[in-house]
């Protein structure tokens, strides 16, 4: 019987959506951003998405300077692959979102495949205390909330980006952001084998059932056959069950404090650590092995 291939664990460690207010385990300071970036990594995490935050507020930010302060900690206390988003923040316009990775020029950085409206679901209950205001945070806010990926977008970030010879992470939030980049690569822009990210529960996205995954991961099949890996990230309290789902088919995983705060229903994690050795456990425990940061590069062809 053929092997398992090796799980790649992925760990987003901050991202740009959650608030500090939401959490004291979400990291912002450059300090702290490096040491849970750390612990991920010597948890098992072979990847790290990386977003930086203003140290004042935790505020989102894009300024290469704020990845300059963790950046170079991280690569000197690991060898895990450094994945730099371009998703940066939903009010930036891709010319500013692209900087750090043109920047860094890392292994790895995010490449989001279409536009979507992209808010929290408030029915999912992710976070029991946490109380939405329907008029304030979907209606009056909505313009805030469009996720601008236009295919103009994401020529700009393919084609700045294109002599760095990053491999992307294509963020797919939905069937038809697999559409897109099929479209994309039929034009030129991205080349084989490509690594995705197939993503569930974003209000906006397809929704976190296994069913959609399912789905997801037979049309990628029809569109890609062999030129592509995969991984699954499921939002807030999908994240575990979609995750513990994807390595048992023989996919990779996303995890981290930037897709969920939890570590179960209703408890909050303490770190993005204890969310790597929690998926870590069970993936092993399911008898698959995880790959180390070096079987990763080999798996995702990355240019090391
Ligand atoms: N926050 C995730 C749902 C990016 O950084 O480019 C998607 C993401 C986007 O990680
Ligand atoms: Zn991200």
């Amino acid at each position: 019987m053929a092997r398992k291939p090796k799980t790649i664990i992925s760990c987003a460690i901050t991202g740009a959506i959650h608030t500090p207010t939401m959490s004291d385990a979400l990291p912002y300071t450059a300090d702290d951003i490096a040491s849970q970036s750390i612990a991920a990594a010597e948890a098992g995490a072979s990847i790290l998405h990386l977003h930086a935050r203003r140290p004042e507020d935790g505020g989102v930010s894009v300024d290469p300077d704020h990845f300059a302060a963790f950046l170079p900690r991280i690569k000197q206390a690991t060898d895990a692959v450094v994945n730099i988003s371009t998703g940066g923040s939903l009010h930036l316009p891709i010319s500013e979102r692209i900087k750090p990775a043109l920047t860094f020029s890392p292994e790895m950085c995010s490449m989001n495949m279409g536009s979507m409206n992209f808010s929290f679901h408030p029915l999912a209950k992710r976070y029991d205390d946490w109380k939405f205001d329907w008029e304030k945070d979907y209606v009056e806010s909505s313009e805030g909330n469009i996720f601008r990926n236009t295919f103009a977008d994401i020529r700009e970030a393919a084609t700045s980006l294109a002599p760095h010879d990053i491999k992307f992470e294509h963020e797919c939030y939905d069937v038809g952001h697999l559409y897109n980049l099929k479209f994309c690569m039929d034009i030129g822009l991205f080349k084989a084998p490509i690594f995705i990210q197939f993503i569930f529960g974003i209000l906006g996205g397809i929704g976190p059932e296994v069913d959609n995954l399912i789905f997801m991961k037979r049309t990628a099949d029809r569109l890609f056959g062999d030129d592509y890996r995969w991984s699954v990230l499921g939002a807030g309290g999908a994240q575990m069950g979609l995750a513990s789902t994807a390595a048992q088919m023989g996919g990779n995983l996303r995890v981290g404090l930037e897709d969920s705060l939890l570590i179960r229903r209703g408890q909050l994690a303490e770190s993005n650590a204890q969310q790597v050795a929690k998926i870590r456990r069970i993936v092993e425990d399911l008898g698959s092995e995880i790959a180390t940061p070096d079987e990763a590069r080999d798996i995702l062809g990355l240019k090391g």
